[in-house]
């Protein structure tokens, strides 16, 4: 029988459809996972264990299963025996310390003997530590952010995105301790087997993620501005340059990656490009 690898991804929650969505854009079918623990994969030797994502670090260490998606944050803070073998670029956030907006905070010495509520608490003491402060941590297990207004702690440590949930709660962000996104881990002792498996489905993960990270873009160019354009462009070896059937004029083809994507554009069209197209990548493999 065919080996298969098994990965653990979150039941539900944030991290879930991008998870599967990942997977998708990798060429592998996830039958509906929903009320199962696990699945199997249509056209990829990868059975699928859908869990809490609290306990995935857990299961990759125990060898339950051979890779997982999880939370940098919730990784550090669970601290297990486990590979990082690739950041994936969803699920990201940090993990703050806030405190009420009222509050004059200094630095890390405003928290010298103050509360601090959490559900991270590895990674609070680690933050404190590094600091040389003592401060008494308050574990509880959700919505922390109501902490300082019930009178349980001064300040608390949580993770953030858009910062509303602090804003309603009359918190301010002060301090970020960890920034976050969510990772492919790997078990330790994996075999050549697995590891062979595990090399094909990194070689698409990378192929999805340079895709994402980049555009295709067409011009068309005046001839005599052409040298002037393809100094200004990156592209996987050099331009496509193709002839238009106006005289004079050409067609060119390039790859750009979304971070120099405006810079360039304008420089492009300064330079005399016209009639700029801009078409997403579905893969890219170099
Ligand atoms: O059931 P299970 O244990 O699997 O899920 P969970 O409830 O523990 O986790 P879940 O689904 O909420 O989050 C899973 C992972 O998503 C986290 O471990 C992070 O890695 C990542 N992530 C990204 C976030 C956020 N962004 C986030 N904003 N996890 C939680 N939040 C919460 C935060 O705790 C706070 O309550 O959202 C609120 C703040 O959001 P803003 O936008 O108001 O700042
Ligand atoms: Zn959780």
């Amino acid at each position: 029988m065919q080996q298969k690898l098994k990965i653990a991804i979150q039941k539900s929650g944030r991290l879930y459809e991008d998870s599967v969505k990942l997977l998708k854009d990798c060429g592998i079918d996830v039958k509906n996972g929903i009320n199962k623990l696990k699945t199997e994969a249509e056209n990829f030797p990868l059975e699928i264990y859908f869990l809490r994502d609290d306990d995935i670090p857990q299961y990759v260490e125990d060898a339950v299963a051979d890779i997982g998606i999880v939370g940098e944050n919730v990784l550090y803070e669970k601290n297990k025996k486990v590979d990082v073998v690739e950041k994936l670029g969803f699920g990201k956030c940090r993990l703050s310390i806030a405190v009420s907006r009222g509050e004059q905070y200094s630095g890390p010495a405003y928290l010298q003997g103050k509360r601090i509520a959490t559900t991270y608490p590895v990674l609070v003491q680690r933050f404190l530590d590094e600091q040389g402060i003592r401060a008494e941590i308050h574990e509880i297990s959700g919505s922390v952010e109501i902490a300082p207004g019930i009178g349980l702690a001064e300040a608390i440590v949580d993770l953030v995105s858009s910062g509303s949930t602090l804003f309603m709660n009359g918190l301010k962000e002060v301090e970020t301790i960890l920034r976050s996104e969510a990772v492919l881990v790997r078990n330790k002792s994996l075999d050549e087997e697995q590891l062979k498996l595990l090399d094909r489905f990194l070689f698409r993960i990378r192929a999805v993620k340079k895709a994402k990270n980049n555009k295709y873009v067409l011009m068309n160019a005046p001839t005599d501005k052409l040298q002037d354009i393809i100094a200004l462009l990156p592209g996987m070896k050099s331009p496509t340059v193709l002839p238009l059937a106006e005289p004079g004029w050409s067609s060119v083809h390039s790859v750009i990656s979304e971070n120099q994507f405006w810079d360039i554009i304008e420089q492009l069209k300064a330079a005399g490009a016209q009639g700029i197209l801009v078409v997403p990548i579905e893969k890219m493999i170099l």
